[in-house]
């Protein structure tokens, strides 16, 4: 692990300030869906905030990801803008998908924000369909798998670990494992004790790293996207993380032992990586309050353009299913 290049100053505090977005949007939003302003099924991604701002401060506009019901994190940490977000949340025209995505399709192409997925383990062969276009393509961008540890046991799974490394495609699979896949807890679902073991089976390099870790989250990345642009294929890299929250909001969640949780809280990895910040000199607490405040003030802009637009009329109901229109 000490061997990868560590984030320089610059890059730990762009790492942090996606996080503290990620965290406070969550919260948001579980508040907006408290005070019954926004009825929709949300996955909250609060614990693993720290993988996607790592693995987004090794990526371009250009590169591509492909995500999950639980990929609000990953969305944001890319860049998805907030008001286009707001507006998919509340099902508005200024949404993303004009409203009609909803909280599990978050779609951005314009910043290579490909899909959001519900369908367990399906982010996978459309990365790998976006990496081999993007190989043909030849410019070097990547693209990203996200996707849990409950999702490595699915078919589909095997399936794109083994044509990616087949065909030396620019991939970079991320196993977020947050321990538990819906109702059931890894040990209970996976034999083998690290699923970036699998890797060796495909020939692929694989790795298990601390995911809430910013220096070996951000250097495992980087290793792999150098060696997807310089051709030398996919990786697959386990994350190893913990959900803070139920499987979605509503969830309590009652399957995770108490203290297990606790000590996962304990370790939050949001205030610890704002600690180092302080610890280290890279930001005053002056200017970690003032990131925070215009975070704050940015999400607040965002809801309140959510809740203002309109409403998608129903004659858009077929629009954008297929590329020619129905309607
Ligand atoms: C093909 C398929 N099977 C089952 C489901 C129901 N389901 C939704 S989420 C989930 C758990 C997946 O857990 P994991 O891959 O670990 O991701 P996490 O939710 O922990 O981020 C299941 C079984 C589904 N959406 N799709």
């Amino acid at each position: 692990m000490s061997n990868y290049p560590k984030p320089d100053a610059a890059t730990l505090l762009e790492i942090y300030k996606k996080a503290a977005l990620i965290r406070l949007n969550d919260e948001r939003v579980i508040r907006e869906m408290t005070a019954g302003k926004l009825i929709m099924p949300f996955y909250s991604s609060q614990g693993q905030e720290i993988i996607p701002s790592s693995v987004a401060a090794n990526l371009t506009d250009e590169d591509y990801i492909c995500t999950i019901y639980r990929g609000t994190h990953d969305m944001l940490a890319k860049g998805f803008p907030l008001e286009a977000l707001w507006g998919e949340l509340a099902g508005r025209v200024n949404g993303s998908c004009k409203g009609k995505g909803g909280p599990m399709h978050l779609t951005y192409p314009k910043k290579g924000m490909m899909v959001t997925t519900g369908v367990v383990g399906s982010s996978m062969p459309i990365a790998v369909g976006l990496g081999w276009a993007a190989k043909l393509d030849g410019k070097g961008q990547v693209s990203v798998a996200n996707f849990g540890d409950g999702a490595a046991n699915i078919g589909a799974f095997h399936e794109s670990m083994n044509m990616a490394a087949l065909w030396d495609l620019p991939v970079i699979f991320i196993c977020q494992n947050n321990r538990y896949a819906e109702h059931t807890s890894f040990a209970n679902s996976t034999k083998v004790e690290r699923i970036s073991i699998r890797a060796a089976g495909y020939g692929m390099e694989g790795v298990t790293v601390n995911g809430n870790d910013p220096d070996e989250m951000y250097g495992a990345v980087k290793v792999a996207v150098e060696r997807a642009r310089a051709g030398e294929g996919p990786t697959l890299i386990e994350a190893m993380t913990f959900r803070f929250n139920g499987h979605l909001v509503g969830d309590a969640a009652k399957y995770i032992p108490r203290e297990e949780l606790a000590a996962a809280k304990q370790n939050d990895p949001v205030p610890a990586l704002r600690a180092r910040l302080l610890a280290e000199n890279v930001a005053s607490e002056a200017d970690l309050a003032a990131i925070e405040a215009e975070i704050k003030a940015a999400i607040d802009a965002a809801v309140e353009a959510g809740f203002a637009a309109e409403l998608p009329d129903v004659s858009e109901l077929k629009r954008d299913v297929f590329a020619y229109d129905l309607a």
